[in-house]
């Protein structure tokens, strides 16, 4: 069932449930907070700390990065990974046929408030499946009469049960910029998070595998080659004023992500999709 929520000051989200699972997603940003299969913990993690304000993304869940991913490339003033999580999408269907699994999408569209922004005619539209899987499918489409280029990430923060006893597998081998270092390095073997850990993995072969100490989530991503692990650790988690000062203990984002050399052109009419499976 699908039930139109609204908090005390004004912020709308929409809370679906069905046979296998719930979810919950704000209208402002498209933005997925919340995900548990039915009789499970949830699986995504939310800020016990986070806002639900106009124009301040949620610290959790899956936030959509795009149409650049991390600060903006030559204008330090604009919002970073881009604005669509800051602003409000429209809900354009949704499917309830199914018992088990709940289709819903979300458009936005250029206006004067992103051309101000971002000089080209766009529509993003995401297609969420909520259900024993939970699937996220953003496509953009060149709407302008010139290509654009774009870097995105549907920035997905888990829930792990301590950072210490959760590692990822499927990454080794690979090459990743190290935002911290700001050099390339390659990852040898499994990655296990002992400090902050900011880095851009490329050429990745999903599926990627997170294990935790009860439970492993898989991660698989299409029209994506590029992946990114982040974990603020302690002094970065204490800076955040929407993170409670551990939190970086039961979080590990896992990102599904078209960034640096994996950024995407598009000509006009193109179109081009990111998706990520969480099973
Ligand atoms: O996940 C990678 C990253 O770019 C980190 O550098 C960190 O800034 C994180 O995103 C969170 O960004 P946000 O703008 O949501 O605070």
């Amino acid at each position: 069932m699908a039930e139109h929520k609204k908090l005390a000051n004004g912020f709308e989200y929409l809370q679906v449930c069905n046979e296998r699972a719930c979810a919950r997603i704000a209208l402002q940003g498209a933005h997925l907070f919340h995900y548990a299969r039915t009789g499970e913990v949830p699986l995504l993690w939310l800020s016990e700390a986070s806002f639900f304000e106009k124009g301040k993304a949620i610290r959790g869940g899956i936030p959509i990065c795009w149409p650049w991913f991390g600060r903006h490339d030559t204008d330090p003033a604009l919002p970073q990974h881009g604005f669509a999580r800051n602003f409000l999408w429209q809900l354009v269907e949704l499917d309830e046929s199914d018992a088990g699994a709940t289709g819903l999408t979300f458009s936005l569209k250029h206006s004067e408030a992103s051309l101000q922004l971002w000089p080209y005619r766009f529509e993003l539209l995401l297609h969420i499946m909520v259900g024993k899987t939970l699937t996220l499918m953003l496509t953009t489409k060149n709407c302008d009469k010139q290509s654009f280029e774009i870097s995105e990430a549907l920035h997905s923060y888990f829930a792990v049960s301590t950072i210490d006893s959760a590692y990822i597998q499927g990454l080794a081998g690979r090459r990743y910029y190290d935002a911290l270092a700001g050099e390339d390095r390659v990852q040898q073997g499994n990655v296990f998070i002992t400090e902050e850990v900011d880095r851009i993995y490329e050429e990745v072969q999903y599926p990627l595998l997170l294990h935790d100490s009860d439970r492993s989530v898989r991660v698989d991503g299409q029209g994506s080659s590029s992946a990114v692990v982040w974990n603020p650790w302690i002094d970065k988690c204490r800076e955040m004023t929407d993170m409670v000062y551990d939190a970086y203990q039961t979080m590990l984002c896992i990102e599904t992500a078209n960034a640096r050399q994996d950024q995407r052109s598009l000509r006009p009419g193109e179109k081009h999709s990111l998706t990520v499976i969480i099973s």
